[in-house]
């Protein structure tokens, strides 16, 4: 196949660096590990930090897609600064089961953009598990709504099998990254203090 990554130069491909967030047990390694091995795995063993990197054809256009996948748990939230540093996308999970979870989705939004010092940034937000249709406490609406009011995609997922939008949601912030390159956003209007004037000694 003449589109086939073996034949262009792996060397010049951009790499996306994509971080999946969201709380504990929303199914944020559930995701990742059904994009990257095609399997779903059924037992929770909370994550502090793991990161996967391939090759992906999105769009007609080869790229490297290197994912973090986080720690939702609480007790790891010391760590959310730094990722969030390294990010070129972000994948916010939420679990339509776990109202929390939903509730929990502007902080995430809120401390990127903080992080960044943006006004906005390539995110999309994830509501997943999906399929546990009798467990659902978060509508399809309330999903898009808060979507809508953050200025974000909004996609619907199942890690579980057979999978649904998993492959869609990754695709979907690539392209967001691609539409928005990160130099065009604007940065957040309120600057950040009023040190470096004159009170600071570079030593
Ligand atoms: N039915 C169903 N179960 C899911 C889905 N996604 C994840 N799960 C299950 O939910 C539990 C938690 O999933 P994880 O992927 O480990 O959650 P996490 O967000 O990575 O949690 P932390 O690593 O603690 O932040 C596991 O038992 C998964 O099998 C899904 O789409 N459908
Ligand atoms: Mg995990």
């Amino acid at each position: 196949m003449s589109s086939a990554l073996s034949d262009i130069s792996k060397e010049n491909l951009i790499t996306y660096k994509l971080v999946v967030v969201g709380d504990g047990g929303v199914g944020k390694s559930a995701i990742t590990i059904q994009f990257f091995q095609k399997m779903f795995v059924p037992d929770y063993d909370p994550t502090i930090e793991d990161s996967y990197i391939q090759h992906a054809e999105i769009d007609g256009e080869w790229c490297i897609l290197d994912v973090l996948d986080t720690a939702g748990q609480e007790e790891f939230s010391a760590m959310r600064e730094q990722y969030m540093r390294t990010g070129d996308g972000f994948l916010i999970v939420y679990s339509v089961t776990d109202k929390a979870s939903y509730d929990n989705v502007r902080s995430f939004h809120t401390q990127i953009l903080r992080v960044k010092d943006r006004e906005s940034y390539p995110m999309i937000l994830v509501a997943n598990k999906v399929d546990l249709v009798h467990q659902r406490k978060i509508a399809e609406d309330q999903g898009r709504d808060l979507a809508n009011q953050l200025k974000i995609p909004y996609i619907e997922t199942s890690a579980k099998d057979p999978p649904l939008n998993i492959d869609a949601a990754f695709h979907e912030v690539v392209r967001v990254i691609r539409q928005h390159p990160v130099e065009k956003t604007q940065r957040r209007k309120k600057r950040r203090s009023k040190i470096n004037k004159g009170k600071c000694v570079v030593l």
